[in-house]
């Protein structure tokens, strides 16, 4: 079935391409979009928001796929809570990578005999899942959330996560391994800019870590701000910086007072995904994930962008 959100549901193609209205994803409440291109095709994993929920009480992840940005096909939920013996809540924040012929899918989840949020990985053949639990254990587990991974062009593989920190580790070539100890990021306000408001933090980062690498240049993307939040970059000069903070990207969530985001190129043009509360009993529990086209400075700068809605 190919979702169409002009308010269709269809089998097959053969629509022409047009604009997709956001959210994109209509029929269920979703958050925390990843996008992946794999072999021609746009692959956006989230989160999936329960109905009536009063907490981030997630319990599987979703995956929809395009080839035009237009018409949605859903792929159900490729992983879920219970697949993790060890964890017992909070279905967050994902991100699949390909390697070694397989797809290793980062989530964060609660253990449940420690009460503390681990980062787990996710198994699959094939990008549709199902994927398995690779380790029957948290491949880390300090508390911190939201892992984003990375794989440098020497092939180093790089994963990052936090809140309030932010830590990276170096991934092993088997990807559910590594070397060395998870170790922070110093964060200073030239790398990641000033705080807003009161609360006591040494600069804007607060999560949703997204690093990625595009014409020589590494961008670290972020949310900012706790509890409005919005959403900033900084570059650098390797994986691991040194960072120099860039500014707001995107400032507002619309009615959810949190935003994560994720970016990729597709078929000659940029997008960046995000999540608002903009579906009809929309909010802070009930997000929605939506996509902007944009465009590039001519310094690989990233412009200031506007969430649209439907
Ligand atoms: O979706 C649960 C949490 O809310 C995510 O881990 C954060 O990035 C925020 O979006």
């Amino acid at each position: 079935a190919v979702l169409l959100f002009f308010g269709a549901l269809i089998d097959g193609i053969g629509i022409d391409v047009a604009r997709a209205d956001n959210p994109f994803v209509q029929t269920i409440y979703t958050a925390d979009p990843a996008p992946l291109v794999y072999n021609d095709r746009l692959y956006v994993f989230m989160d999936h928001d329960n109905d009536g929920a009063t907490y981030f009480n997630m319990t599987d992840w979703r995956l929809f796929s395009t080839v035009d940005m237009a018409n949605w096909q859903d792929h159900g939920s490729p992983l879920s809570l219970a697949d993790f013996s060890w964890a017992d809540e909070n279905a967050w924040a994902p991100q699949v990578i390909p390697r070694n012929n397989k797809f290793y899918m980062y989530v964060p989840i609660r253990h449940h005999t420690t009460s503390t949020m681990a980062i787990g990985v996710g198994v699959s053949d094939t990008i549709t899942g199902p994927f398995h639990d690779a380790l029957g254990k948290p491949l880390v587990e300090n508390g911190d959330i939201d892992p984003t991974v990375f794989i440098d062009d020497d092939g180093q593989a790089y994963l990052y996560w936090g809140n309030p920190d932010l830590w990276y580790v170096k991934l092993n070539q088997d990807m559910i391994s590594y070397s060395g100890s998870p170790t922070k990021f110093t964060l200073t306000t030239a790398g990641f800019g000033p705080r807003s408001g009161s609360e006591q933090r040494p600069t804007s980062f607060e999560e949703a870590p997204w690093v990625y690498k595009r014409n020589g240049i590494y961008y670290l993307i972020y949310a900012a701000n706790c509890c409005s939040e919005d959403i900033r970059y900084s570059t650098g000069t390797s994986a691991l910086g040194p960072w120099t903070y860039r500014g707001v990207i995107m400032a507002t969530a619309g009615s959810s007072f949190t935003n994560h985001e994720g970016i990729v190129d597709y078929k000659n043009n940029s997008y960046f995904f995000y999540h608002n509360g903009a579906l009809p009993g929309g909010g802070g529990y009930q997000r929605s994930v939506c996509v902007e086209r944009f465009v590039y400075n001519s310094d690989g700068t990233i412009p200031t962008i506007q969430m649209t809605t439907a």
